[in-house]
């Protein structure tokens, strides 16, 4: 529809159930005092918040069987995956706040039923210090956010791999996976098993983020719907201290900004997730403030109206 402004739709998801700590819970509201409205508004979107999801508590229990919370988790998941499937149906832009990173299981499970409906393509940014590729079997923890690629991957118990309506939710040739730096033994096996595309923090050290981009988004075209999901603990901690799995030697503010502007000149982005920010491990919000900043570069704020350099 010419002439009518894109629209996004933010749905603030405040759980923490399937992380090690407490506080992500808080990760919707540090955003929106940080000024994520606004800022969208600023890049000429127009901002409809949905306010927040309203999921069960979180009760502080050992794992079960191997998962942490499992109930819980798939409630929370439930709600996100109706609430953004929701948001795409109507046309907008869907952004998660979360919340822990469990609940991508729920956002990307929403966006493959989409794509599935209307024919699109379907490629996954995962940001990243974590693969997030664990089952119970590999899990050290028994937590679930490090398991929700492995979950959409259909490696997960039915209520949560089933989600999009069909198993697998995605098949591992559409992620890739960008900053990854902390990889359980166990867990790598199984990464490289599945043959999933991991541009780790060795690589970009090598090539440069500009060159680790350029091949991450290597073949999107008009029809591809670009789902990026955005776990905060993918930047330096230096920067991004508020989150709650810090791991040292992320991208820089200088390559996460690129990295994001990279993915805004494609024009694909069309969901999107911010995760793990947990305000109570921050200080002053700052944490909050960069992803904002971060997000701003993400819908197409530069320095200067040019594109990057031949
Ligand atoms: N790999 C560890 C585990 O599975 C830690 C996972 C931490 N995950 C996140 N999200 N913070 O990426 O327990
Ligand atoms: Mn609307
Ligand atoms: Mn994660
Ligand atoms: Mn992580």
């Amino acid at each position: 529809r010419p002439g009518e402004k894109k629209s996004v739709a933010l749905i603030g998801a405040p759980t923490d159930a399937g992380a090690a700590d407490r506080g992500s819970s808080m990760g919707p509201e540090a955003l929106r005092v940080a000024g994520l409205r606004e800022a969208l508004a600023a890049r000429g979107l127009q901002v409809h918040d949905r306010g927040n999801l309203n999921g069960p508590g979180n009760p502080w229990q050992l794992p079960v069987e191997g998962y942490r919370h499992l109930t819980e988790v798939i409630e929370w998941n439930r709600l996100v995956h109706d609430a953004m499937y929701a948001a795409l149906r109507e046309g907008h832009l869907p952004i998660l706040l979360g919340g822990d990173h469990c609940l991508a299981i729920g956002s990307i499970s929403a966006v493959a039923r989409h794509c599935r409906e209307r024919g699109k393509k379907l490629r996954v940014f995962w940001l990243d210090a974590h693969a997030d590729f664990n089952t119970r079997e590999l899990s050290p923890s028994g937590n679930i956010h490090g398991m929700p690629v492995a979950c959409l991957c259909g490696f997960g118990p039915a209520q949560l791999s089933e989600l999009s309506g069909q198993k697998p939710a995605i098949e591992p040739s559409v992620i890739r996976q960008i900053g990854i730096r902390s990889v359980d033994p166990p867990e790598k096996r199984f990464v490289h098993e599945q043959g999933l595309e991991v541009f780790d923090m060795r690589y970009i050290d090598e090539v440069g983020m500009r060159q680790t981009m350029e091949q991450a988004l290597l073949g999107l075209d008009e029809d591809t719907h670009l789902h990026v999901s955005f776990d905060v603990d993918f930047l330096d901690p230096e920067i991004a201290p508020g989150v709650g799995t810090t791991i040292p030697g992320g991208p820089s503010y200088r390559e996460a900004q690129l990295c994001m502007e990279m993915i805004a000149d494609t024009g694909r982005l069309s969901s999107l997730d911010v995760m793990e920010l947990n305000p109570a491990l921050d200080v002053r919000n700052k944490t909050a403030l960069l992803a904002v900043d971060l997000i701003e570069s993400l819908f197409g704020k530069s320095t200067l109206m040019r594109r990057a350099v031949p």
